[in-house]
């Protein structure tokens, strides 16, 4: 029995010192002290053998045992030590890698269009200011002398909510109630998105923005209006920029005109920019009508006013010769990046 023992343990202490991984490991264990192991059956045997010597053999068997695991579990540590140390290797991070670039966006050619509208007119002296894009009928319509059964009205034109609440279709109705505070004078502008029931072409869109300006005060005159304009597009396109003015209507001014400015392609000779005639349409304008200013409890006899109005896709789509506004809306990056 106890070279049996003997035999038993040298032979597990040699298995395991040649292992080489903790499967085979683990495999020795089971093959050794497992339920059908070899030293568990020497165990079982002990019945067999004289009741005073089972103390001792079973003592010896023990020993036996202990003396195994002891090595298994100090062979088990090296072998998980030395995983963990291939694991910390293969894991370490280069840190002399360059790290990865953030994308950085930009402005939209329409954002740099507006802020430079809005960095001109402030610089003479307006406000910006914002209001609704769903706005009552009132506003929108009635309160700019817009008529009733005016076509800009029709179903067609115009994104109704209900019978008297809209989607602005111009951003006039914000002055209106710039107006309707009562603080004189105004010098504004009002920036924002307006909605007509357009189909989308290279020129049309369902959404798009607006800038309409606004001043209101005592001997105010189309030559203001004139002056005003002049300057501005000045600034936007370049000194040498002339204007033209042709007279035009609207329902909210009188009289009312339409505004050309020098081709700033060609400077005026005439080129495929300008379609040969030397002039760009920008923007329409005019004195506030009377009308307007009294429902807005504005007195047209002490003061008066000039209003105009231009989109801002169109400054974006002259300014960076674009040919097709459906660029501004489709946030293709390899368009957006050139600007
Ligand atoms: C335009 C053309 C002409 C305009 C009028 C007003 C208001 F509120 F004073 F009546 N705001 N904007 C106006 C005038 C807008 O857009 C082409």
């Amino acid at each position: 029995m106890k070279e049996r023992l003997q035999a038993i343990k040298d032979q597990a202490l040699a298995q395991i010192n040649s292992s080489d991984t903790l499967e085979k490991l683990n495999e020795i264990r089971v093959n050794i002290l497992g339920k059908k192991g070899e030293l568990t059956s020497v165990l079982k045997s002990l019945k067999d053998v004289a009741p005073e010597d089972r103390p001792a053999v079973g003592q010896l068997v023990n020993d036996a045992r202990a003396a195994i695991e002891e090595v298994l579990d100090a062979k088990k540590k090296e072998y998980e030590a030395k995983l963990r140390e291939a694991k910390l290797k293969a894991e370490t991070i280069d840190v002399t890698l360059p790290a990865k670039k953030p994308m950085l966006g930009h402005r939209h050619p329409n954002t740099i269009a507006l802020e430079e509208v809005e960095r001109i007119f402030v610089g003479m002296g307006y406000e910006v200011i914002e209001g609704p894009e769903v706005e009552y009928d009132y506003y929108n319509f009635e309160a700019l002398n817009i008529p009733a059964n005016h076509p800009a009205k029709d179903e067609q034109d115009t994104f109704y909510i209900n019978s008297n609440i809209v989607l602005r279709t111009q951003t006039s109705s914000v002055q209106v109630h710039e107006m309707e505070k009562g603080k004189l004078p105004i010098r504004m502008i009002a920036p924002g998105r307006v909605y007509r029931s357009d189909e989308v072409d290279a020129t049309h869109s369902p959404s798009f923005h607006q800038i309409e300006g606004l001043v209101i005060d005592k001997n105010v005159t189309f030559a203001d209006l004139k002056g005003t304009l002049a300057e501005f597009v000045k600034e936007l396109f370049g000194s040498e920029t002339k204007v033209k003015f042709r007279p035009h209507h609207f329902p909210f001014t009188e009289p009312s005109a339409e505004m050309d400015v020098s081709c700033f392609k060609c400077g005026g000779s005439g080129c495929r920019f300008c379609k040969g005639s030397g002039w760009i349409e920008i923007l329409g304008c005019g004195m506030v009508h009377p009308n307007v200013l009294k429902m807005s409890g504005i007195d047209p006899e002490e003061y008066t006013g000039f209003a105009f109005g231009v989109g801002l896709e169109r400054i974006a789509l002259l300014k960076y010769e674009i040919d097709d506004m459906r660029l501004l809306y489709e946030n293709d990056t390899r368009f957006l990046k050139q600007f």
